[in-house]
């Protein structure tokens, strides 16, 4: 259904690669280079990359984690930093008191948790940096609970190779209604030992601006691969059937699935 233009999905996938061999430190802002190769040779690049970070680095590489003396800065907001859907501002209104997070598709026991039962779930604090593909970046701590442990206990069937991140911003008015942001990830990210429903932010809890009550850390990826506001988890054996088809919001755009840092 929706339009695609070629030339801001050809600006998208360069500056997609451009920010990801860039060296980042801190936060700061930097112009993008654009243009250059086509798109062939920069979708052929991209699905080596996540070929060679699969047999180099193995399922478990870790990405880099920080010491608190190297978070210089607040996590920078950015994509959507306040929702104006009426369910989910009714949500924050009640401090997320009566917020579920909905996991249901390809598992044994769909699950509908609270925000108690998350935190009350193992959790994992990891000092990392976040990487945009607009060519900022950032160092900051977060707190939430492995999502791999949380699949178990959903019983992942045999069958599944995605989890689709579902969430409550609306990012445009499409023909069939509001076009909300939504991502997904393979199992190996999903089970990855750093990939957490974070809650919170910096030893405080998760902003709004920042995706509360809940939002994802996939930390070997690039920040648009992280979903925050999410509503509900699904497992998929394809990711063809949301949205554009692509896998996410910005994929559905022309940013690459895998965006492997
Ligand atoms: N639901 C939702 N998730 C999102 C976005 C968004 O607009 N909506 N933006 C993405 C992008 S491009 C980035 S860089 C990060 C920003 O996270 P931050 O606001 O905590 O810095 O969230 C990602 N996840
Ligand atoms: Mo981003």
């Amino acid at each position: 259904m929706r339009k695609f233009d070629l030339s801001r999905r050809r600006f998208l996938t360069a500056s997609a690669v451009g920010a990801a061999s860039l060296p980042l430190a801190g936060c700061f802002d930097a112009a993008g280079t654009i243009g250059g190769p086509v798109r062939d040779t920069l979708e052929r690049a991209n699905s080596l990359t996540y070929r060679i970070q699969r047999l180099l680095l193995g399922s478990d590489h870790l990405a880099a984690e920080y010491a608190e003396s190297e978070i210089r800065q607040p996590q920078r907001p950015n994509g959507t930093v306040s929702p104006q859907d009426d369910d989910y501002l009714a949500l924050a209104d009640s401090q997320f008191g009566a917020y579920r997070l909905e996991v249901s598709g390809l598992v044994e026991r769909p699950l509908s948790l609270s925000l108690d039962e998350i935190r009350n779930m193992p959790a994992r604090t990891q000092i990392t940096r976040h990487d945009c593909v607009e060519g900022w970046s950032c160092i900051a701590k977060w707190t939430g609970t492995p999502l791999g442990p949380l699949l178990d206990q959903a019983g992942v069937k045999p069958t599944a190779r995605y989890v689709m991140f579902e969430c409550y911003d609306t990012m445009e008015q499409g023909f069939a209604g509001p076009v909300k942001y939504y991502e997904s990830i393979d199992l190996i990210d999903a089970r990855h030992p750093q990939t957490i429903l974070a809650y919170g932010l910096n030893g405080a809890a998760l902003p709004v601006a920042n995706g509360a009550p809940l939002r994802v850390r996939v930390e070997r990826q690039l920040g648009y691969k992280m979903a925050k506001y999410v509503r509900a988890i699904r497992l998929t054996d394809t990711l063809a059937g949301v949205g554009g088809g692509r896998g996410g919001y910005w994929e559905d755009y022309g940013y690459d699935w895998f965006g492997g840092i």
